[in-house]
């Protein structure tokens, strides 16, 4: 364990009803491959093979529950009452059968994108010196608002000890507020237990009229909120806007289009909309702390087009345990782009703070607009606040070899459009959830199947 702290990567465990259903407006990968036939198995086993890396590498990887999909409590609450007895596979088979674009909105395996899961900041930026965490309420798509509270139940199990970590509850539930989680954070700082830059970006002012193309799913309201809740000092906070370009062209989060590791920020020059006022405000927060190390790729060596559809910037920053540069951990897209190699080998070989580019195959995800970054999100914690985590969503070799045959036994090969509405997929992902909550040590209550009240 480093002195200053370490960041631990929890990463959402892919789940059983991963599909394409071009729900994500903005987002072009979520879009070109609305109803294709969906790999649920393989998708599982990438996301645990770039688990399994970390570790090896010696980094702290948490796991992030999958949710429980499809969710039947909005469905009833939506006036679905199936025949007969109004079992829950009745529901969901009645439902998809007589609306199947609603009904797909509540089969998403988009808990996987944990970046989106919350928003965390150090304890050592906070006031009260806890590691403060708030769900993000994704109100901009139908299938992504219903995550907030099954990740505030998960984030809770995960980080228990209410000395060390505080929860919040998702901003209110209003586009106003609109919220994205750690997608659209960064911190900065010489150690994770030191105290750092947090730097917000967002995409719109709540109360401006807003006129892109695409959602900007950001609001500035929303980012300065949750400064105000985790009590961080205002002079250690720089919200920064999104470039509306950038948006435009399909960035629809912040981590499409830069990424932050300790002293370094890597980002595209279209990342944010008035560059030298961002690089300028994070000097001014970081004057004293540390000195900021910029690593900017121009338009001209790679287009915006070509850094989205290689997700170049959605990759992992990280420094590898007695490394003195660090790495990224990059999607295989990126290697496969011509210009986005070259300008890889360029970063990686000038002596500048990223020395090495490490590809990891996450296709599944990624054809649903979800790099390595997208998949994990990110807690800073010093030794003592490691030691309380949940150990049972801690990976180690045995537990990677559990989940990789977990999946095996209950994740179906593959999943096409029609199969989702089968009602005895309902049944067959609770009775994997509930072997889930063994092997996680999550106690018998976790689902919302598992308890009494069914919500
Ligand atoms: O919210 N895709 C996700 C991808 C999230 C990526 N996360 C980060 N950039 N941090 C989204 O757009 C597509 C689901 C579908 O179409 O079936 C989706 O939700």
């Amino acid at each position: 364990m480093h002195a200053s702290g370490i960041e631990a990567n929890f990463d959402g465990l892919i789940g059983a009803s991963h599909n394409y259903g071009g729900l994500a407006s903005g987002n072009l990968a979520s879009d070109a491959n609305r109803n294709a036939i969906s790999a649920p198995r393989a998708a599982a086993l990438e996301g645990l093979a770039k688990m399994r890396r970390l570790m090896d590498w010696g980094l702290v990887q948490g796991i992030v529950p999958p949710q429980e999909r499809p969710l039947i409590a909005p469905l009833r609450a939506l006036g679905f009452s199936g025949k007969g007895a109004g079992s829950d596979r009745d529901i969901w088979e009645g439902a998809f059968r007589s609306d199947p674009r609603l009904a797909r909105q509540f089969i998403s395996a988009s808990p996987m994108w944990a970046a989106n899961a919350a928003t965390v900041s150090a304890s050592a930026d906070a006031e009260d010196k806890r590691v403060h965490f708030t769900p993000a309420n994704l109100v901009s798509m139908c299938h992504r608002a219903v995550e907030a509270p099954g990740t505030a139940r998960a984030l809770a199990r995960l980080f228990p000890d209410p000395e060390r970590f505080a929860h919040h509850a998702p901003l209110p539930a209003h586009a106003a507020f609109g919220d994205e989680g750690a997608a659209n954070h960064m911190r900065m700082s010489a150690g994770h237990g030191m105290p750092g830059v947090e730097i917000h970006v967002y995409g719109r002012e709540a109360f401006d009229g807003y006129a892109g193309t695409f959602p900007a799913r950001q609001t500035l309201e929303a980012s300065r909120s949750i400064a105000r809740l985790h009590g961080i000092a205002p002079g250690s906070c720089v919200f920064v806007r999104q470039s509306a370009r950038a948006i435009a062209a399909g960035a629809f989060h912040n981590d499409v289009v830069a990424v932050a590791h300790l002293d370094t920020l890597f980002f595209h020059e279209w990342a944010f909309e008035d560059k030298p006022a961002a690089l300028d405000a994070i000097r001014r927060a970081a004057d004293g702390l540390f000195e900021p190390r910029f690593v900017e790729i121009r338009a001209a060596e790679v287009p915006i087009g070509d850094a989205i559809s290689s997700y170049l910037f959605n990759s992992q920053l990280l420094r590898r345990p007695g490394a003195n540069h660090l790495t990224l951990l990059l999607p295989m897209e990126s290697a496969e782009n011509s210009r986005v190699k070259a300008a890889l080998d360029r970063v990686s070989s000038e002596g500048g703070p990223i020395g090495e580019a490490v590809f990891v195959d996450v296709r599944q995800s990624m054809r649903n607009g979800g790099g390595p970054a997208c998949l994990r999100l990110r807690v800073p914690l010093t030794a003592s606040e490691a030691a309380a985590l949940h150990p049972g969503a801690v990976l180690t070799p045995a537990l990677a070899a559990r989940l990789e045959e977990w999946v095996r036994r209950y994740y179906r090969e593959a999943l096409a459009p029609d199969d989702l509405g089968d009602p005895a997929l309902v049944d067959e992902i609770r009775a994997g959830l509930d072997v889930l909550t063994q092997i996680l040590d999550l106690g018998s209550d976790f689902y919302a199947f598992q308890r009494a009240s069914g919500d």
